[in-house]
């Protein structure tokens, strides 16, 4: 009687045909059947089932609604079935439900559209793929068999440095409702409650009451709020430690917490024992994890989180044999940051004897801060399966909303690899976040992705679209001929366009919170479009002879210059990466080269010495410790320094790392951190201004290793003399010069 009903006063409008490009669902359905038919909804649905189904997909359809008018007795509108499996409502559409862990089933099609989860979480995936699917009121018809490859999806905040707000936090929560991200894990490096040393201390009331409201957030959105501990550096193997740990958890689940993680990355010495590890993490697994009956599986990082590393020793092999086959082991790849390939894949998996959690370090910028990571998630093998991955996760920048163009990708790739499209992820996702001047917002990405050959030597494409017409440029330059004049407009068009990019988004409202993040880069990078299109100008003087013009250009590309090197020195002065770097791969070196090229050849055309160093970094670096390898040296203030690295270097016997001055420099010290080690198992050596290398004494200073060495040298020199292989930190590298 009730169908009957409908069908007669069904007011469900047929009209207009919405093409499968207008329909775009993210991340990307598993299986999406969409007919040419649209309903479009004019009166607010009725609800079937909502008793029963997942409360927060029930509350996502009504808000989906909220605005539309009240169905009057003459106009029937929408019904909305919904619920997950064993729901009454949803009953009929059992066979069609995937039997998979946020799973889902929708269909719409005439006045009715079902969303029968597998499981809650399924349910509200449903209602947001619905509300994906809504435009303008019109919805097309459309059936959708959805589940994910990877079981957990999101966020592991696990980086070094300022650790995101509290605001930026539940922000994210609702974003990876949004796109089905169902995991958040809470491990900021610089929470000195999740670390070394407080890491046993319960937190204060205040920020206790800060990390409830979140989890009520992560609730809210479907997201489970992992929180991890990170005891190695200092944890003792006695039962007192044991038991504060399981205290600290007590407490966060008290407030609400009812995901746990254990982490062991970045650690020396005791802590680093795998036997010990999986012992302590069995029992509390027994013991707490298990003795709840709402928490989900335990989770940990193992201290050998690379294959690089882990082929070189047995721990991954001993993690895997004993840990108890439930509790989850997350890994980087073959390297702390690369991409995540087959091989990679099989290799842990054999190792650990379980589907891999993979902690993807990306787009985090810890490792280089003085840049922003906001290139495509491409490079990640396609074919993985439930079978190979059990989680996947994104380690993100210290900027949460600048790293949302990352996570919405790997949000994608991580439910279905099959179908992942990197190039067209990266612009919906830059749409997402800027409508409308996404364009503008592209220009800058697009030039902001390569982390550069710092400390890790894997590299991200950048300024792709432009390099061929800047090589041609710069390559004529060299070879001393003019440069051709479609590649000159080609390069001066992209100039203008860095430039009207930058003013546009300086001006755009749209997303402040992004803006504030990256409103630094996005003023350099106008500069550096500045300087490109004033550079051209120069050249262009240049060839055509006009030496009155050329100074004019020359003092103009000077003044930009001074302005970003003031830009750099004064903004972003964390102790590790300071300063502001932009378009580093390609457009920045060309500006350098061509620069000095110029400059050079004006200089030896018409018998002027003016400046031609744009860039200067002379000093070099050498080393035979692999991870250590591409390594930058620079100066800061009266420093010579290499910067600080965050994880563990494994510094073998007879190693050494040296510094090779450009010119003979008078310094006073040097003075090192090694973490805690001692002065008499290494050999400094300066080299002498005769050739000849020298050993210095080391003493210990407050904790950093230091030589006075009062004279002029050439380089410097520190050596493993211990016999052994270490495990040390770099903390501190410096040479203090006298200016
Ligand atoms: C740290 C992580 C850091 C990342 C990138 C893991 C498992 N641990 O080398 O906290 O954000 O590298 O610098 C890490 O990746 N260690």
């Amino acid at each position: 009687m009730k169908y009957f009903n409908y069908l007669l006063l069904g007011a469900v409008l047929l009209s207009g045909n919405m093409t499968a490009a207008e329909v775009s669902v993210y991340p990307q359905p598993r299986s999406m059947q969409l007919s040419p038919e649209t309903v479009s909804v004019t009166c607010r649905p009725e609800i079937v089932g909502q008793d029963e189904a997942s409360p927060i997909a029930v509350k996502n359809i009504e808000a989906l609604f909220a605005n539309t008018p009240e169905a009057t007795g003459k106009t029937a509108g929408l019904r909305i079935i919904i619920g997950e499996r064993g729901d009454k409502s949803v009953k009929k559409y059992a066979r069609n439900i995937p039997r998979k862990a946020d799973g889902y089933y929708l269909k719409i099609s005439g006045n009715t559209a079902v969303i029968a989860g597998n499981d809650e979480r399924g349910t509200f995936y449903g209602a947001k793929t619905l509300g994906q699917l809504l435009q303008d009121g019109q919805l097309p018809e459309v059936e959708i068999t959805d589940y994910p490859v990877a079981l957990y999806r999101g966020v592991v905040e696990g980086f070094y440095g300022t650790p995101w707000s509290m605001k930026a936090r539940e922000e994210q929560m609702k974003f990876y409702g949004d796109y089905k991200m169902n995991t958040y894990i809470y491990a900021p490096k610089d929470d000195p409650y999740h670390r070394s040393p407080n890491w046993r201390d319960p937190y204060p009331a205040e920020k206790a009451a800060e990390l409830k409201s979140l989890v009520d957030a992560a609730n809210a959105n479907g997201v489970d709020f992992v929180w991890a501990i990170h005891p190695g550096q200092d944890i003792k193997w006695n039962d007192e430690d044991r038991d504060l740990l399981i205290r600290k958890f007590s407490q966060l689940y008290e407030l609400g917490v009812r995901s746990f993680a254990v982490f062991f990355d970045d650690i020396t010495g005791e802590g680093t024992d795998p036997v010990r590890q999986a012992k302590l993490l069995n029992y509390i697994d027994d013991n707490f994890i298990k003795s709840k009956p709402d928490i989900k599986p335990f989770l940990m990082c193992p201290t050998v989180y690379t294959g690089s590393w882990g082929k070189q020793n047995d721990y991954l092999k001993t993690m895997g044999d004993m840990l108890n086959p439930d509790i989850n082991i997350m890994y980087t790849g073959e390297e702390v940051i690369v991409s995540i390939t087959r091989e990679t894949i099989d290799w842990v998996n054999s190792q650990i004897k379980r589907p891999v959690y993979i902690w993807w370090n990306f787009p985090v910028t810890d490792y280089v801060r003085n840049r922003l990571l906001l290139g495509s998630a491409y490079g990640n093998d396609t074919t993985l399966t439930s079978e190979d991955i059990v989680g996947f996760l994104s380690n993100p920048m210290e900027h949460s909303e600048a790293s949302k163009i990352a996570i919405y990708s790997i949000a994608d790739y991580s439910w279905n690899p099959a179908t992942f499209n990197s190039e067209k992820s990266w612009k919906d996702a830059i749409a997402m976040l800027m409508p409308s001047d996404a364009d503008a917002l592209e220009c800058f990405a697009s030039n902001n992705s390569d982390p550069g050959t710092g400390w890790f030597n894997w590299r991200r494409d950048e300024s792709v679209e432009i390099k061929p017409y800047a090589d041609r440029y710069a390559d004529a330059v060299r070879k001393g001929e003019k440069p051709a004049a479609e590649d000159a407009a080609r390069l001066k068009c992209e100039f203008e366009k860095i430039v009207s990019s930058s003013d546009r988004l300086l001006a755009n409202t749209e997303n402040e919170a992004l803006m504030k993040e990256i409103g630094t880069w996005v003023r350099q990078f106008k500069l550096q479009g500045e300087t490109g299109r004033e550079l051209l100008a120069m050249a262009d003087a240049y060839y055509n002879a006009d030496t009155v013009r050329f100074v004019a250009e020359y003092k103009h590309v000077r003044a930009l210059q001074r302005q970003s090197f003031v830009l750099d020195q004064t903004n972003n002065q964390n102790e590790y990466h300071p300063g502001i770097l932009v378009g580093t791969r390609v457009i920045q070196p060309f500006i350098n080269e061509v620069f000095s090229s110029i400059t050079k050849s004006f200089n030896a055309k018409y018998g002027t010495s003016l400046e031609i160093m744009s860039e200067y970094s002379p000093h070099k670096f050498q080393t035979t410790i692999e991870q250590l390898k591409g390594a930058p040296v620079r100066i800061k203030g009266e420093n010579i320094q290499l910067p600080p690295q965050l994880e563990v270097i494994r510094w073998g016997a007879g190693q050494y790392v040296q510094v090779d001055l450009a010119e003979e420099t008078f310094v006073v010290k040097a003075q090192i951190n090694l973490g805690n080690t001692k002065p008499e198992i290494w050999k400094f050596e300066i080299l002498a201004d005769n050739g000849e290398w020298v050993v210095l004494p080391l003493t210990n200073e407050n904790g950093d290793l230091t030589a006075t060495i009062d004279r002029n040298i050439k380089g410097a020199r520190l050596t493993n003399a211990s016999g052994d292989n270490l495990e040390v930190f770099l903390r501190r590298w410096d040479l203090v010069f006298k200016k």
